[in-house]
């Protein structure tokens, strides 16, 4: 087991030499770069299978990347990449691989882990996956009372619940017709309510999703969902009807649902990577088996790209390291993510969970304490709606906030030239981002006006420019595009944690909030407004003097 403390990526000669490089070169403006070499496109932008990447527009010279490059050797980030690749056990404080490229794999491959191929057990289950997709789409798969299945409603929150719906919304244009798909995670009751609103029980396929099958939020609704259809149908129909998808049998078995209506995966895949497992069965539903196949295709694709490519033209290990020159060396403290897709719309929410879970952490690998900043916030919004909300703040706010572009080039509904201004106005914010406006050019516009109201004017109307951003082109977004995109940016943010030295794939935050409610739950129940802090204990008692019956 790799236990080995190294010492932290902080000690080592080129990160003090990116902070003196990031010293002498934070004032070069990116106009004067693009206007120093034409061919700045060309030599700063990739392709992979009709995926663009464009890292051009960063505040980065070849000195910056051959740095930043050398902070990847130093803190070995090779190395960790075979050990991820080949199964060894890097998520130290869980004992546990780090396997989900495993899910991705095809059938001839092979990869031992304690002795055991994987490979098989991956792909059994996911023929009997689609084996159960190809009963329901057919109609074979019934409802109790002999209706054909309309409405799947997947029951599970975070990983088990973002990576299916990012993707099921994105790949509406290849939905199979005739069967909706919901997603209920929030425990407040709202959220299942309005959807069962929705169902007819006797059509409606319940997905249980769960990787531990004991988040009280999932089991909540689960069982809420339970009593609304055994109210409907009866006990007997359960079975007909709920569907679970977890690791563990036991808790499955527990619950009511029937194993043999139970898709596994393993320890090794973890939450937010767990899409591509058993957890993408509202994917398969959604899409079918064959593009579900494309998929994981896709995300094979960006695997062997990134286990195979020299890191210079590496997209995972770029954006990761460009990433890290701005959170770590110039201090920014957020990443945005902008699709220009309405399709895409959750994606930055996937990734939000798949980045901050990862290497939001304090401490290295081994325990020891990191004096440095690890992972940024990640947010953002659909292109377009966010010009016209938070985009001032880019171009004119104080500070710096990296963003990725992500755009694809042909659209599925494309109405009338519609798409071409969609794509238009992405290009434009990365131009405007980068150039700005200077005081010359603003100094034309007010042409016709002169004393005070100039001197008002004028610095309101420059934009400093300079905003880094990365584009990525996707010829349209499809299952296999799709599964490219994800697999990138999952490698991305294993890049980043590689080098600060952080465990990426555990997530004691999350386990911490598990447990905190169950102790007010219990105090609520008993009247008891606990021995808190003022706040907390005013809170309980200001809930249980309002609260309604
Ligand atoms: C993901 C996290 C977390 C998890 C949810 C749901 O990596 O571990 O978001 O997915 O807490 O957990 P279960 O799938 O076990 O219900």
């Amino acid at each position: 087991m790799i236990t080995e403390r190294t010492h932290p990526i902080n000690e080592s000669p080129v990160w003090a030499r990116l902070h003196q490089h990031q010293r002498a070169t934070r004032h070069v403006h990116m106009r004067e770069l693009f206007a120093q070499d034409p061919l700045r496109f060309d030599r700063h932008s990739l392709e992979l299978d009709g995926l663009l990447l464009d890292y051009s527009k960063n505040r980065i010279t070849d000195r910056t990347l051959e740095l930043l490059l050398e902070l990847a050797d130093a803190a070995n980030l090779g190395q960790w990449m075979q050990w991820m690749h080949t199964g060894e056990r890097i998520n130290i404080s869980e004992k546990r691989a780090v396997l989900h490229t495993a899910l991705r794999l095809p059938r001839e491959a092979s990869l031992l882990l304690d002795g055991q191929d994987v490979v098989p057990q991956v792909h059994a289950e996911l023929d009997r996956m689609f084996a159960f997709v190809e009963q329901v789409h057919s109609g074979h798969w019934r409802g109790f009372s002999g209706q054909q299945i309309n409405r799947v409603v997947n029951i599970g929150i975070g990983g088990s619940d973002l990576g299916p719906l990012t993707v099921v919304e994105a790949l509406k244009p290849y939905a199979h017709a005739g069967l909706a798909i919901d997603f209920v995670s929030n425990v407040d009751g709202q959220h299942l309510s309005q959807v069962l609103a929705q169902c007819d029980p006797a059509s409606t396929l319940f997905i249980v999703a769960s990787k531990s099958f004991s988040t009280p939020e999932t089991l909540l609704n689960a069982q809420a969902a339970r009593r609304w259809l055994v109210t409907a149908l009866g006990e007997q129909a359960v079975s007909r009807h709920f569907v679970a998808v977890s690791t563990s049998t036991k808790a499955v078995r527990a619950f009511g649902i029937d194993t043999a209506n139970m898709f596994g995966f393993w320890d090794w895949v973890g939450g937010r990577y767990s899409v591509w497992s058993a957890i993408g069965l509202p994917v398969a539903l959604a899409i079918g088996t064959d593009n579900f196949r494309q998929f994981l295709a896709g995300g094979a694709r960006m695997d062997a790209h990134f286990f195979e490519t020299p890191f210079e033209r590496n997209m995972p290990v770029l954006l990761g390291l460009i990433g890290i020159w701005y959170n770590t060396f110039y201090g920014a403290h957020t990443h945005a993510i902008m699709p220009y897709d309405h399709g895409l719309r959750r994606l930055p929410a996937h990734i939000q969970q798949m980045d901050m879970e990862s290497n939001g952490k304090r401490v290295g690998r081994c325990g020891e304490r990191l004096d440095f900043d690890t992972g940024p916030v990640i947010w953002g919004e659909e292109g377009v709606n966010s010009q016209h909300a938070f985009f001032q703040l880019l171009h004119q706010g104080t500070r710096l906030v990296p963003c990725d572009f992500i755009v694809p080039m042909n659209s599925h509904y494309p109405l009338d030239g519609q798409h071409q201004v969609l794509v238009a106005n992405c290009f434009a914010q990365t131009e405007a981002l980068m150039r700005g406006k200077t005081e010359a050019q603003v100094l034309q516009e007010l042409a016709a006006i002169s004393g005070d109201e100039l001197d008002m004017l004028l610095p309101q109307k420059l934009f400093p420019g300079n905003q880094p951003s990365n584009t990525i082109a996707l010829d349209q977004v499809t299952p296999y595009s799709l599964g490219m995109l994800l697999a990138l940016y999952e490698h991305k943010v294993f890049v980043q944690g590689a080098i600060w030295g952080v465990n990426s794939f555990d997530q004691w935050g999350v386990e911490y909030g598990k447990q905190l409610a169950s102790r007010l739950l219990d105090e609520m129940a008993t009247g008891d407004s606990g021995q808190h802090d003022a706040s907390t204990n005013g809170l309980v008692r200001h809930y249980l003097e309002r609260k309604h019956g």
